[in-house]
């Protein structure tokens, strides 16, 4: 019944998917064993780390069991760099941390006592209400001011960050907008159709700008996230849902998406559920190019998620009434993708501070018992080539080039 209620909010032009794609979406939810080996891998490293640092400390005695043992201790004035280092709490940077997954992520992090939280929100009183609203302590974050839909803003933020002279040791690209009922495009400050403009184009100055904070930072793990989703991956049943993802030759995207010649990247007619959905495929590219241009040289880690459908969050604020009356209980009881707002906010906070999660160019998912595991992009959200020049694009029309 919910089912046949939420087709019937579909344009006519849908046909449900083959077999096969739902199969390719259970890869989501389903346990692949992925997660396993990586809580191995991530032990092993930190076992080896442990004795490649027992190594280095000077033996005092002369038996090999003696110096284990002032190792395992160390006196207080001796602690290890990597111990100094962990003694100060992380600084995260979330945008969107007004609401929903980033606010759950915000509040998760502050929660641990090691983190302090940039919420980078465009409106100040509204992230300052949500973040008591949650119960999070005045000294566990800072809001600070930042419009996506304006490059100006995101260049003063930037400078405003850098001004409190506080480290940078996370950057989460949380922020988006979801126009699926708009008949007309709208744009950003400098004249971008406004999803791509705020979800990809704003994201991608800052994290361009903010990668020399990140390798600044003397934190063990820097990390910077770019949430992603299952709907811009058209290998599962719910990114075959139409209007599906598809970046083309980016020929919209190169003239502008400013509305003169078209406002979508693939040069087609405005669709605003598929230009959300592009974008997500825009930020999961991202994500793969900065790995590949910078993961070595920084060693920061870059990684992307699906945190779940988390169906009740402000994202669907602009959807039709009956839609979001339907939504939840949809995912909830039949896809089974559901989840809560503070549970995706857990899962997010893992790939910004968990140590097995700290593999770069992996886009992270979880599956039904929430364990993570490394999840396949679709073709599209994997090119390689098109991720190269999507880069280049970007940063013509971002300015950096
Ligand atoms: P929300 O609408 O609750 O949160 C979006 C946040 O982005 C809000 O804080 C909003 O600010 C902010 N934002 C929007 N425009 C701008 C802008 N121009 N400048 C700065 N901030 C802006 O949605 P979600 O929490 O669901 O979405 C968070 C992320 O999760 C998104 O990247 C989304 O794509 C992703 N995601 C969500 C899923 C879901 O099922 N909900 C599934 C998969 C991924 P304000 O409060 O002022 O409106
Ligand atoms: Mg989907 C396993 C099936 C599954 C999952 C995990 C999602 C997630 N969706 C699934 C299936 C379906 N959806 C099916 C079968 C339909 C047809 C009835 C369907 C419909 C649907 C609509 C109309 N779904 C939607 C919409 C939206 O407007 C949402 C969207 O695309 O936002 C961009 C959405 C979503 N479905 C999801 C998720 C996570 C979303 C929203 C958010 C996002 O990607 O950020």
């Amino acid at each position: 019944m919910a089912l046949q209620a939420a087709y019937s909010l579909l344009p006519s032009t849908i046909s449900i998917q083959k077999e096969g794609k739902f199969n390719a979406s259970l890869k989501e939810t389903t346990f692949t064993g992925s997660s396993f080996s990586n809580h191995l891998r991530a032990e092993k490293i930190s076992t080896l780390l442990t004795i490649k640092e027992q190594r280095r400390q000077k033996p005092r005695f002369s038996t090999g069991i003696r110096a284990q043992t002032v190792t395992a201790t160390p006196p207080a004035n001796e602690a290890s760099p990597e111990q100094k280092k962990t003694e100060r709490k992380g600084t995260a940077v979330i945008t969107g941390a007004s609401s929903g997954l980033g606010l759950a992520t915000a509040k998760a992090l502050a929660d641990t006592g090691k983190w302090h939280v940039i919420m980078a929100c465009r409106n100040f009183l509204k992230a300052e209400k949500a973040a008591r609203s949650v119960g999070m302590s005045k000294e566990d974050y800072t809001v600070m001011h930042l419009d996506l839909a304006s490059l100006e803003s995101v260049k003063q933020f930037v400078e405003n960050f850098r001004r409190t002279e506080q480290p940078l040791d996370v950057l989460v690209c949380n922020a988006a907008v979801y126009q699926p009922t708009a008949k007309e495009p709208s744009f950003t400050a400098e004249g971008f159709e406004i999803s791509v403009g705020t979800n990809h184009l704003g994201h991608f100055l800052l994290s361009r700008l903010l990668l020399d904070d990140l390798k600044k930072s003397d934190y063990p793990s820097k990390r910077m996230i770019i949430v992603g989703s299952i709907t811009g991956n058209t290998n599962t049943l719910a990114g075959n849902v139409p209007p599906k993802a598809n970046l083309g030759d980016l020929r919209g995207l190169a003239s502008g998406l400013n509305g003169q010649n078209s406002s979508m990247i693939d040069g087609g007619e405005f669709d605003g559920a598929k230009a959300y959905k592009d974008s997500k495929v825009c930020n999961m590219l991202t994500m793969q190019e900065l790995h590949r241009r910078y993961h070595e040289e920084t060693g920061v880690t870059f990684a992307s998620l699906y945190p779940g459908c988390i169906a009740t969050t402000g994202l669907f604020r602009e959807h039709i009434p009956l839609f979001r009356l339907l939504f939840p209980p949809f995912q909830k009881y039949i896809t089974k993708g559901y989840v809560s707002e503070e549970e995706a906010g857990k899962r997010l906070a893992q790939v910004v501070s968990d140590p097995s999660l700290g593999k770069s160019g992996v886009y992270w998912s979880w599956n039904n018992n929430s364990s993570s595991f490394e999840n396949q992009l679709s073709k599209e959200a994997s090119d390689a080539e098109k991720a190269k020049k999507l880069w280049e694009v970007s940063e013509k029309l971002v300015g950096l080039a």
